[in-house]
């Protein structure tokens, strides 16, 4: 298909999952404002409607905790085809939210939505940025352990059934979950997503959140998981980098953010699995690394970091598969090509891993994850994954952040920048 076809397309998946104010990352399955598909959706916009990128982000960061989180969902409209819904969080915000929250990509993507219009862009990161701020504040005090950023659910991740959880996630007690009806299994064949066990978990962790009224001090403390997501430590790295050329842009101090970019980048270290000889999350309850070479572990140079191992290993799956990047290395023996985050291409991980390819000089590196994105894309349409075998597409369709990275970066006018 031509790309003209395909970023008209786009176009009209990010104006069909138009809200109004918010953009749902696709209608039946996920009906409500998630944090990062938000992100993705602005650099979308930003490439047709810089105004509407920006009264995205704004719409996001209104949801924004007193504290300084910014939730992960929130529920601007009542939808009970979602499980779990508000009722289960039982945060008491209005509109009501999810009491987590998820990788921290809007200052970046602030940041490219401020490029694709400067003067338009200025009065609108002006009062953007005091909210940014206090949101990689509240990640530097209460998330920050040895320089890695802690996640207290694997929802946070944005990578929901990554392997990287497996071991944690065992210790967490369900036996006062009790009975619920998953609602997404009713779109999706269920060996495309997570399995009950993980459901459980996943349930059991939002009520011990719920229980304590979302007490940051209580789940640090007695929380059933803990674990430093080496994903969340790069993006927010990244995004604290984005977020200190955004301070000189409004004339604001970077003195603080400079402290964050020092101590996450001599925390990435901690991320350091020796013995795999790759980035990975590390269980902060127990000390031990999680053992999974994810797409995640490829953010490195997105943040800024360069690294002669990763490079190999990238250069190793890229032999093995038809399409990169694999949400887990094939040679892992929990790879499931269509099973979510166990295998999966999911084009927003291209993405980001191929910026920082691109602007750390691994130009052809970067040009394989574009081209493979632009291919499983005119092959087999916005699709919420694809498999890195054959490119068969999973998930939900007519998905917003796959047609957002489409318009902002993999297509042919879009040139893989930022
Ligand atoms: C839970 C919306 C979200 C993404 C996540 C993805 C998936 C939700 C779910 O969908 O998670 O947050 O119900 O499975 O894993 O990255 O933000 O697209």
């Amino acid at each position: 298909m031509h790309h003209e076809t395909l970023d008209q397309a786009a176009r009209g998946i990010l104006r069909d999952n138009d809200r109004g104010r918010y953009t749902v990352p696709t209608a039946m399955l996920y009906p409500f404002q998630w944090n990062w598909d938000s992100a993705f959706a602005a650099w979308g916009f930003s490439r047709f409607d810089v105004e509407r990128a920006w009264t995205e982000l704004e719409t996001l960061m209104a949801a924004q905790w007193p504290n300084g989180m910014v939730p992960h969902m929130i529920f601007h409209e009542p939808a009970p085809g979602y499980f779990p819904g508000p009722e289960v969080w039982g945060v008491g915000n209005q509109p009501p939210t999810s009491g987590i929250t998820q990788p921290p990509v809007v200052a970046t993507m602030a940041r490219a939505v401020l490029m694709a219009d400067p003067d338009r862009g200025r009065p609108r990161i002006a009062g953007l940025f005091d909210g940014l701020l206090r949101w990689h504040r509240w990640f530097m005090d209460a998330r920050v352990e040895r320089g890695m950023v802690a996640v207290t659910h694997p929802w946070e991740t944005g990578r929901d059934n990554a392997p990287d959880w497996d071991l944690a996630m065992q210790a967490v007690d369900t036996s006062g979950v009790g009975s619920y009806q998953r609602r997404d299994l009713q779109q999706v064949d269920a060996g495309q997503r997570p399995k009950k066990a993980e459901y459980d978990r996943y349930l059991a962790m939002v009520g011990f959140g719920r229980d304590c009224g979302w007490d940051e001090a209580t789940i640090r403390d007695r929380g059933p998981f803990r674990v430093a997501d080496v994903g969340m430590s790069f993006i927010l790295l990244r995004a604290c980098r984005d977020l200190a050329v955004l301070a000189q842009e409004v004339g604001k101090p970077t003195r603080e953010i400079e402290d964050w970019i020092r101590a996450l980048t001599e925390g990435a270290e901690g991320h350091w699995n020796p013995d795999g000889g790759y980035y990975d999350s590390v269980d902060l309850r127990s000390g031990a690394f999680t053992g999974s070479l994810s797409n995640a572990s490829f953010l490195n140079w997105y943040a800024g970091i360069e690294n002669p191992g990763m490079l190999a290993h990238l250069h190793r799956i890229a032999d093995e598969v038809r399409f990169m990047l694999p949400s887990l290395d094939p040679a892992h023996p929990e790879f499931d090509p269509l099973r979510y985050w166990r295998g999966p291409v999911w084009a927003i991980l291209n993405a980001l891993a191929g910026l920082g390819l691109a602007e750390m000089g691994h130009g052809a590196e970067a040009a394989r994850l574009r081209r493979d994105a632009q291919a499983l894309i005119a092959a087999s349409g916005f699709a919420e994954y694809f498999s890195p075998r054959d490119g068969t597409p999973a998930g939900g369709g007519h998905f917003t952040w796959t047609a957002a990275v489409w318009l902002a970066w993999a297509s042919p006018q879009a040139e893989g920048r930022f």
